[in-house]
Parts: structure tokens; sequence; C-alpha cells
């Protein structure tokens, strides 16, 4: 495989106000998968972090009796919990209420300035709170928020505020689209932001003065809270200043958002950066929702959040990631529930994966005393010969289900492999040959499904690599480490406790 370039991919950076739910763990997750197989390929950056300004955080402020600042601190540890509660590892956390991120806001707003897109103005119409969105009168649908999710109240506001010229930028954005359709993906959600394209922009404002909970501007007012989030994506890798050179070396970047934000960060995103001769990310994701069996998007005002901690606790963080990576393609809506996690758990994971480990470590320790024998030419080797290149374009191209779907075909022909060759008679007829050619096939593919399943299930993979007798972690490089043949002949494994253990619904 070709090294690839630096890689980068961010979260949304979610809004400090709420509570983290299954969404949230879902976006951190699939970043973190994207960013583990990045790193067997090559350095890769992961970024995450809190939307701490605006409107909306003022007043839950005041509500709970606090000064803003005080609010936010109270809630920014629940939200650093999330990632390391589900095994995702990012490299930073960005807070927007750090001086580094205000530094790059004020740093983005006065360049954007200089290229003459910036301009004083009155803004007088309808916003929601709750989503911090302006809305044209147009739009509302009964005079309440369109979002359908949303329907809330709208408020009337008329503000003295600075505008951003982004009407200047439809052409280039139209051109951006239509020469690189893979800019957003899925299609459903390139198409909805072409019509908004066609349709036409017009120049909206990117600062409020009403209310002071924000950046500051040098003549007044706060920057607005989606133009102060945006920046996060690179205030994070330490632009303007760059210190450790992390802008240089990772943007542009990847973003996986929800689909509900998707018109923040295909249009207004990139225009800013154009504004301010910044590149534009190389791609975005805008993924489905997880949503109740009723079809309603899950999510915290909606009163029926699920919470992740309680999922985990049940079902363990591995198996949980699994379940959201192996559901429902990236781009579509799904519904999640305990019975059907408890499906995958005790089917894919237990029956198919983990039984597959504890049978083939048992055949050998009673066979084999425990010791992997010689490499011979086995009939695994050509089968699986492409499925490193394979997953890995399925993971970049955010294909998480079907990068699983070709994993588990090697799973399939190794459980195969056993229920056909039968080792309990060739080892009753003395075919000694054959007994070792299979048993080195199963103990192979262990450490190669232990490799290609570390970005999914860390945790577990690494306990497949242990029982396999192998030392540190299977976070190793692929190219070195998916070479048919690698694993030595007189390792001794080390059977141990079943993997996935059975999980039964709660006694009625
Ligand atoms: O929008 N299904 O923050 P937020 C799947 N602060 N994903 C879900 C989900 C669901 N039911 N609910 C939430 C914001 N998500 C802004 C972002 S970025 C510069 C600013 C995930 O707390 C999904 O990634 O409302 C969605 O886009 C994000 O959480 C929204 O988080």
């Amino acid at each position: 495989m070709p090294p690839q370039p630096a890689f980068y991919v961010t979260t949304p950076i979610y809004y400090i106000s709420g509570t983290p739910h299954i969404g949230h763990a879902y976006t951190s997750i699939a970043a973190d998968v994207l960013a583990r197989t990045a790193r067997a390929h090559g350095p890769a950056r992961a970024l995450t972090g809190t939307d701490e300004h605006g409107q909306k955080v003022a007043n839950a402020a005041a509500a709970a009796e606090m000064t803003p600042q005080q609010y936010v601190d109270s809630l920014a540890p629940t939200w650093r919990e999330l990632a390391p509660a589900f095994d995702a590892k990012f490299d930073d956390f960005v807070r927007t209420t750090e001086p580094r991120h205000q530094r790059a806001c004020l740093a983005l707003f006065e360049r954007m300035r200089e290229a003459g897109d910036v301009y004083e103005g009155v803004y007088e119409g309808w916003y929601c709170t709750h989503d911090e969105t302006f809305w044209p009168e147009a739009k509302l649908v009964d005079g309440r928020c369109p979002n359908p999710e949303c329907r809330r109240p709208v408020q009337w506001l008329s503000e003295k505020n600075w505008f951003f010229k982004l009407s200047k930028y439809n052409q280039p954005l139209l051109d951006l689209f239509r020469g690189d359709p893979d800019f957003l993906r899925p299609q459903s959600r390139y198409n909805e932001m072409m019509a908004i394209l066609e349709e036409g922009l017009e120049d909206f404002s990117i600062s409020r003065s009403s209310f002071d909970w924000g950046i500051p501007l040098p003549g007044g007012g706060v920057l607005y809270v989606w133009y102060d989030a945006l920046i996060s994506y690179i205030s994070g890798l330490g632009w303007p200043d760059d210190p450790d050179g992390l802008y240089a070396g990772f943007w542009p970047g990847m973003h996986l958002i929800g689909k509900e934000i998707a018109r923040f960060h295909t249009i207004i995103w990139p225009a800013m950066l154009m504004s301010a001769g910044l590149p534009i990310p190389k791609r975005v994701f805008a993924h489905g929702w997880i949503t109740s069996d009723s079809g309603t998007k899950i999510g915290k005002s909606l009163g029926n959040a699920m919470d992740p901690f309680a999922m985990k606790a049940e079902f363990g963080a591995d198996s949980l990631r699994y379940f959201l990576m192996r559901e429902a393609p990236f781009g579509s809506d799904f519904s999640i529930s305990m019975e059907k996690l408890r499906q995958r758990h005790n089917s894919d994971l237990g029956n198919d994966l983990g039984n597959l480990l504890r049978r083939s470590l048992a055949m050998l320790q009673q066979y084999r005393n425990g010791l992997v024998p010689q490499p011979t030419e086995g009939r695994v080797q050509e089968r699986v010969a492409d499925l490193p290149a394979l997953v890995n374009e399925h993971v970049m191209c955010l294909r998480f289900r079907e990068a699983l779907d070709e994993i588990w075909n090697l799973v399939t022909l190794l459980n195969r492999a056993i229920d056909e060759q039968k080792p309990w008679e060739l080892y009753k007829h003395g075919r000694g040959v054959e007994l070792d050619a299979l048993l080195y096939d199963l103990c192979e593919g262990l450490r190669w499904l232990s490799l290609l399943l570390f970005p999914y299930m860390p945790s577990k993979a690494t306990e497949i690599w242990h029982q396999l007798g192998l030392e540190g972690t299977p976070e190793l490089p692929w190219d070195e480490e998916l070479v048919w043949g690698r694993l030595a002949a007189g390792t001794q494994t080390n059977p141990g406790a079943p993997l996935f253990p059975r999980i039964d619904p709660p006694a009625a």
C-alpha cells in the first residue's frame, strides 16, 4: 500500500449545555475507527471538543444561577469523559472558551475583513436560540423554527452586526461541489446542499450584539456562535501561530458530522476559509441519525436520549462500538435497542468470533501443547491477499459496515475450515501435516483479525493478541504486520477467558 499523507479527522464540537448521549458517542467512535485505521498507515490526528458560547448557554447559565464561565467549567469534565469511556483516542480536545481558540477566531475575522468580505449592517429577522440559527421569515413553519426536530418558537432580532459576504462565494462553492462530488458525502446530502447553492446564497450575520457570552470583537459585540465553533477545527491545530507545526502538517482534514449540520460545514465553513485564503476541508461526511424505534432522532431535548454509559455498562465499550459500526451504512438512519445490541453481541461476536478463538486455541492446546506449528502453504493465505487494502479503502471512504463485512469473511472462512477439515479427525488418523497446516492457518488468521479489528474493538483485539501469545498491542503498521506467515512457529499461546460472554435478556 503506498504511504498516505498525514491524516486529520474531527468530530463536531458538542454543545456543552447538552448531556452526552449515544448519538455523540456514535460520531466520536466513528472518528476513532477512522483515525486508528489511518494510524496503521502513517501519522494521523483526531480532534473533538466542546462548543461553549452563545445565547443558549448564556440562558442555561442564568437559569442555573451561575456565570456562563462557571457553568461551562462545571460541564466540561463530563464531555471530556465521553471519548475515553468508549476507548476513542483523541489527540486534542478544544474548548471554545480557551485563549488559543479566541486568538484564532479574531485572526480569521481580521483576514476576512482585510479581504473586504466583512461589513457592518443591521440584522432584522428571526432567530432560533435552541439551534443557534438565523431564519428568514419565508422559511418559518407555522411561525416556528423550520427544523423538524426543533419547531420551537423563534425570537425576533434587530441587531447591529457584522455581516459576511457569503453571496460572493456562491459561484466558487458551486464550482467546488461540481468539481469534487466527493467533497460532501453521502449523495443525498450533496444533492440537498447543491439545491441550496442553486437557489442562491445571501450574506449573513457573523456577530451578535444583544448579549455578551461569546468572543468579544474590538468594536463591540461578540462573534456568532457558529462562526466561532467552526474555527475550532483549525484552532485545535494551533492556527495561526502554529507553534508545533500541526496546522502545517495536518490541515486540511476530514470532518465527520451528523446530517443536520451539513449547511454550516459545507457552505459557510468553506466560504469562510476561501475568504481567509486558507485550504478548505478535504471531505465532509454527514452521517445518519440514531433514532428510537419510532424513528425519532435521539436527543436530549426530545426526552428519548439513550445513555451511552448505561449501554456500555451492560455490553462493554467494544461490543457497543462494533454494533454502531456494523448495524447500518454510515450515511443512513438506524434505530438502536438493547435487544438488537444483545443479538449482535451474542451472535456475531460471541458465536462467530469468540468461538473461533476459543476452539482454535483449545485444539492447539490439545494437539500441540499450545505451540504454534511451522507455517506451511496454507489455503487461507491466497484468500486474504487483498483483504488489508480492501478494508483500508472501505474505512477511508467511510464504509465501516462494508469493511466489517470483509473482515467477517475471514472469520467465516476460518470457522468453515474447522467444520470442513475436522481437526479432531485429522488428529485421530495421524494426518499431522494437514493438521499443522490447519492449526497454523487458524492462528495466523486470528492474528490478522486482531490487527484488522483493532480500530473497531481495541480492547478485545488486544485480548486476542495476548491469547495468541503475542506481546504489546496490535496497534502496528499494517504494511509490516499483515504479511502472511509472520506468526513465528513455536509461539506459546495463552488461551484465556471467553471474549464475549453471552448476555441474556433480564428475566421478565
Ligand atoms: O450541533 N444520531 O452540537 P450538538 C447520530 N455544537 N448522531 C447524533 C445524534 C443522533 N441522534 N445526536 C447528535 C452541535 N449526534 C454544534 C456543532 S461543530 C463546529 C458545532 C451527533 O451537541 C452528530 O455528530 O448538537 C451531530 O452532528 C452532533 O452530535 C450534534 O451535536
